[in-house]
């Protein structure tokens, strides 16, 4: 059966591409999620992409997984820095998990230094824009077929 990968992405990354290119890209978030659909494509995955503004919704999105998706892609925003309830939901599913941030979080600000996701996550891919969620699906499509 097909590998379904969820995509999740935090707060204020809606509003990808129409503020601080220089920092997080051109693109908008509906065009990063069409990159990955056609990269699902090209690996036999099917990707559900979604984002949002609230930690609750999120955690509710990553307890539901565990019931049908085979793998979480995550780039949690500000919420990676902040949130245990993120963090738990996660560890609580297990799935194989891979984060991303489009920034590099190591050469900014102190507070965004620390993930909280990290603690759970196989693999980080930060500082290289949406590549890094192309580079993640890749990631993934190897860990869900060892299984
Ligand atoms: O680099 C990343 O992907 C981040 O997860 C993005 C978060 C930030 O809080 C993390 O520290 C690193 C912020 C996303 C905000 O996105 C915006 C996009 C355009 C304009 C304003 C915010």
């Amino acid at each position: 059966m097909k590998h379904k990968i969820l995509i999740l992405n935090g707060p204020n990354l809606n509003m990808l591409g129409e503020r601080e290119p220089e920092i997080y890209g051109g693109d908008s978030l509906d065009a990063v999620g069409v990159a990955c659909q056609h990269k699902g494509q090209t690996l036999g995955m099917a990707i559900d992409f979604r984002q949002s503004n609230s930690e609750g919704e999120l955690v509710t999105w990553i307890q539901s997984a565990a019931v049908d998706f085979s793998g979480i892609v995550i780039n949690g925003g500000a919420y990676s820095h902040t949130s245990i309830a993120i963090l738990d939901a996660l560890r609580a599913v297990g799935l194989p998990t891979i984060e991303v941030h489009l920034s590099n979080i190591y050469r900014r600000e102190s507070y965004r230094n620390h993930s909280y996701i990290s603690q759970v996550a196989l693999g980080v891919i930060c500082g290289l824009g949406a590549q890094g969620y192309l580079l993640a699906l890749d990631a993934l499509a190897r860990i869900v077929d060892e299984d």
